[in-house]
């Protein structure tokens, strides 16, 4: 990744014609309260200070919070674009709103967002459009990991950094800096979890059926090569493993034809996002094939979204891996730090957890390291996005 903070700025500089009239604007203002000999501080808040780096959401939070008026020192509002993947889950939901509740005009911020409903070529074409607005920042949460390189290079041209969130880019590094999580680690904590859960019952893993989120996403690509591991590692055999494209109709549709196709040969299931549980237990239902606490099929979802939570705590998912979808807080840290001239971390990672809906299992280690699994209450509920 290029931390490319500096350049920019300059370029920005020279380029914003909107912020240079602010600029004047401004001075002319301060001027005029210079000569009838009142104070030069004005409305607005000069924000470009020093901002250190979030060890929590709260904190980044309320260093948001704390500048809610004008966050450039010419008063203007800052302009982000946002390429959001698109609408296809309860996650993604909670994703759009992080940003639609920090990036506000009484933040500081005015927020262009598009979804780009889970089509490439329609959120390369929202990034073009930012740069033709030219806006101050741009988000990206990438539908696909490959295919940056030449859109990402048409901002670095322009001067605006980029900042991704969630799913990574993997063949370009012009980008500011990144906020998420290892998809990859979760992957390898569900096939981790699954072995403890298993011995711990005394299950022996006849067969694995994964529906696997939007292919090329760097998320499908990390949970599935995670949990692979652990599969091969234990010598567990999964049996089919087919795009759900993150949706309810997707696993739905995927989990009825696994149902026909694998009749009494499996007893996991693993689905890479909630909602594509969601269809899996409607399939599995329909088919008359239980799943969860005191079924024949264990039930393993990623997200840990409020409504898989819910099943989780019935019992109904066996265990759920969290995927924090609240990045917009760490996002507004790093441009403030882009404004202040400095250099903001390029990897940014947010806490996930792990989540079950009894004591079976508690703990398990993933590479050697301790992993905690919560319970779920009706506080954890409350609490989940
Ligand atoms: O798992 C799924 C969403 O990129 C982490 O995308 C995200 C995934 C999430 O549609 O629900």
């Amino acid at each position: 990744m290029s931390p490319f903070s500096g350049v920019i700025h300059l370029q920005k500089g020279c380029m914003n014609m909107k912020k240079l009239f602010a600029l004047v604007l401004a001075l002319c203002m301060a001027l005029s309260l210079v000569a009838c000999g009142g104070s030069s501080s004005s409305d607005t808040e000069d924000t470009t200070g020093d901002v250190s780096t979030a060890d929590s959401v709260e904190d980044a939070e309320a260093s948001v919070a704390a500048d809610t008026e004008g966050t450039t020192s010419d008063g203007s509002l800052i302009t982000v674009g946002f390429a959001q993947v698109g609408h296809e889950s309860d996650w993604r939901t909670a994703s759009t709103q992080s940003c639609q509740d920090v990036f506000t005009e009484a933040n500081g911020y005015e927020l262009v967002f598009v979804d780009c409903d889970n089509d490439s070529a329609t959120q390369l074409e929202a990034v073009r459009g930012f740069i033709q607005q030219e806006v101050d920042y741009i988000i990206i949460d990438p539908i696909v990991s490959t295919g940056w390189d030449t859109v990402l290079t048409e901002c670095e041209d322009a001067g605006i950094p980029v900042i991704v969130i969630d799913r990574t880019i993997d063949d370009s590094d012009k980008y500011a800096a990144w906020v998420g999580s290892n998809f990859t680690t979760e992957g390898l904590a569900a096939g981790e979890w699954l072995n403890a859960y298993a011995e711990a019952k005394g299950i022996e893993i006849s067969g694995i059926l994964v529906i696997e989120g939007t292919t090329g996403a760097s998320a499908t690509l990390g949970r599935t090569e995670g949990f692979q591991q652990i599969a091969d590692s234990y010598g567990w055999t999964i049996l089919d493993s087919q795009d759900g494209d993150f949706t309810q109709d997707g696993g739905q549709e995927v989990m009825e034809s696994y149902c026909k196709s694998y009749e009494g040969q499996f007893n996991v299931v693993i689905c890479q996002n909630d909602n594509e549980a969601f269809g899996a237990m409607t399939a599995m239902t329909n088919a008359g094939v239980s799943y969860g606490e005191d079924g024949d099929v264990t039930l393993i979802s990623f997200d840990a979204c409020t409504a898989g939570l819910e099943y989780v705590q019935q019992g109904l998912i066996n265990a759920d891996f969290e995927r924090n979808p609240l990045a917009a807080p760490f996002v507004a840290e790093v441009i403030e730090q882009l404004e202040a001239g400095e250099t903001p971390e390029t990897e940014i990672y947010m806490e996930e957890h792990w989540f079950t809906y009894d004591e079976t299992v508690s703990s398990f280690t993933v590479d050697g390291a301790e992993q905690t699994v919560t319970v779920v209450t009706d506080e954890v509920v409350e609490a989940q996005y």
